[in-house]
């Protein structure tokens, strides 16, 4: 749903160049340019957690945003909207095809995913990200005031922190990876795996999501570029040194709890549980439609519970939402269409006129919906094959105020080493998805209260402005938590 929308023809003029102590480099702006009916345009901002995150700490600091606007190749002026500074960087159709879908979705994804596909590389995809990432390294560099903070994000740009610091040595560089860091032997498989860890070396300071990320990429750099590695520390020919240590993204947990406790989003969850004819219990599940998501094992899961008459329809209702995702890129049609076909079978087999086993929606919905679906549910089944973090484990525990509520979460998200009283499962093993689907369901009050109190206190504590504030001190002085 269209959050906030402003025409092009109110927005300021942007800041002049080089002026910015504080620049955010991300594929994504953190609006969308969207066209009316009526041929103008306009800027919807686009909600997400990272955007939460960075816009207080970017306003604080008069920093400025850049990245891709979505849509054509339009090279557009930087431009201040709603008190942020915005800087767009314009992709060609081939290079949203090469560098976007290409190398960053079909070669990269997967391959940072424990190659759940197996990932594709061609050489015009990689020439056309190193051109992009030239473009959003040049940016940066005008736009960064002298000694200003750049902080680069995710899988889409690895090779700006070293073009960047060859085209402005003054600045002090973060960046943060969002998705897992795979282990040598996988990383090794890329064509050009030499030049991705040189251009990530140009940090100052290297973030993942969980410390094996951080020791995977700190034993690349010690077998691929022969640097001196100590613990979190890799210091270069040239004797700079480069950290890389683990900072767990998060959410903002009091801003969700508010949202869940307001007596609109409330009433709304009776009202979906009514819609789904008051099951005894309701099981949710939210993902972008990925096939990393594990979709398919819990759709299996509860599939072979109906089957072994372990679960009715009469009790038991799944919900699950798949927000539409990278529908060009053909590993995510296949992956439609498979899901599409399994719910079908599911729902053929098990489910009654007006009672269908599964609700499957294949479209996005606003964040008060979110928070409403997340209050209704029961069990939240949050089965990923492989995830950085995943946040929607954490909305979940945000919401659930009343210390109820169940979460089933895979081992192989990075979110299963901070929310330790989680159900943990393994996905991949159909049998135990099945066991644990089942305690989640019957586990007594007691049971859920006590693990769902220390998901939430943990969560309260360590909240996204946390996140931001350990990454960005730690930016300033990387040194300063080294035990040695
Ligand atoms: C990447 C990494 C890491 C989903 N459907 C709707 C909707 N969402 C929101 C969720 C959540 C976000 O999108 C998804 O975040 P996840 O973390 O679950 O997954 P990825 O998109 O794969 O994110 C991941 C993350 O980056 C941050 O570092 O945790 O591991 O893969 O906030 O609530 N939001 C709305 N409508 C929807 O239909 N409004």
């Amino acid at each position: 749903m269209p959050t906030k929308t402003s025409s092009r023809s109110t927005r300021s003029k942007g800041r002049s160049r080089s002026t910015s102590p504080m620049v955010v480099v991300a594929n994504r702006l953190p609006v969308d340019l969207v066209e009316n009916e009526d041929g103008t345009v306009a800027w919807r901002r686009s909600p997400g957690g990272l955007v939460t995150a960075l816009e207080p700490v970017l306003r604080r600091h008069h920093g400025a945003w850049i990245g891709w606007p979505g849509g054509g190749s339009a090279d557009l002026e930087p431009f201040e909207e709603d008190g942020l500074s915005l800087v767009p960087v314009g992709l060609s159709d081939q290079e949203v095809e090469e560098y976007y879908e290409g190398f960053s979705n079909g070669s990269l994804w997967p391959l940072y995913h424990d190659v759940i596909v197996a990932p594709e590389f061609h050489r015009e995809w990689w020439d056309s990200y190193v051109t992009v990432n030239r473009r959003f390294a040049r940016k940066a560099a005008e736009t960064a005031a002298p000694g200003a903070v750049v902080w680069v994000h995710d899988y889409q740009l690895q090779l700006v922190p070293q073009m960047l610091r060859e085209l402005r040595p003054d600045l002090r560089i973060g960046f943060f990876l969002h998705i897992p860091f795979p282990p040598t032997e996988l990383f090794l498989q890329v064509p050009w795996r030499r030049q991705i860890i040189e251009g990530l070396l140009g940090a100052d300071l290297v973030g993942f999501q969980v410390p094996g990320a951080a020791a995977n990429f700190v034993r690349l750099v010690r077998n691929l570029t022969g640097n001196k590695t100590h613990r979190d520390r890799v210091t270069l020919a040239d004797g700079r040194v480069v950290h890389a240590k683990a900072y767990p993204i998060s959410i903002d947990s009091q801003g969700l709890e508010q949202k869940a406790r307001h007596p609109a989003t409330q009433a709304r969850a009776k009202e979906i549980r009514e819609e789904v004819g008051n099951p005894a219990r309701i099981l949710l599940g939210v993902d972008r439609l990925d096939y990393t998501k594990g979709i398919r094992q819990r759709l299996r899961a509860f599939g072979e519970l109906l089957r072994d008459g372990l679960v009715s329809v009469d009790d038991a209702v799944f919900i699950q939402v798949a927000t539409p995702s990278r529908e060009r890129v053909e590993q995510y049609r296949v992956l439609r269409d498979d899901i599409d076909m399994l719910v079908g079978r599911i729902n053929g087999d098990f489910g009654r006129i007006g009672s269908p086993a599964i609700n499957y929606m294949h479209t996005s919905f606003d964040r008060n919906e979110m928070a409403a679906l997340f209050l209704a549910a029961d069990v939240m089944v949050v089965t990923p094959l492989r995830d950085g973090m995943n946040l929607v484990a954490k909305e979940y525990v945000a919401c659930r105020y009343d210390h109820d509520g169940a979460l089933l979460l895979s081992e192989f998200a990075g979110a299963a080493a901070e929310l330790k009283q989680a159900f943990l499962v393994n996905p991949y093993d159909i049998n135990g998805l099945k066991e644990a689907l089942l305690g989640a369901m019957s586990a007594e009050p007691r049971e859920l209260t006590r693990r769902m109190r220390a998901m939430r206190r943990y969560l309260l504590e360590h909240d996204i402005d946390r996140w931001a504030a350990e990454f960005l001190d730690g930016l300033a002085d990387p040194g300063s938590h080294d035990k040695d």
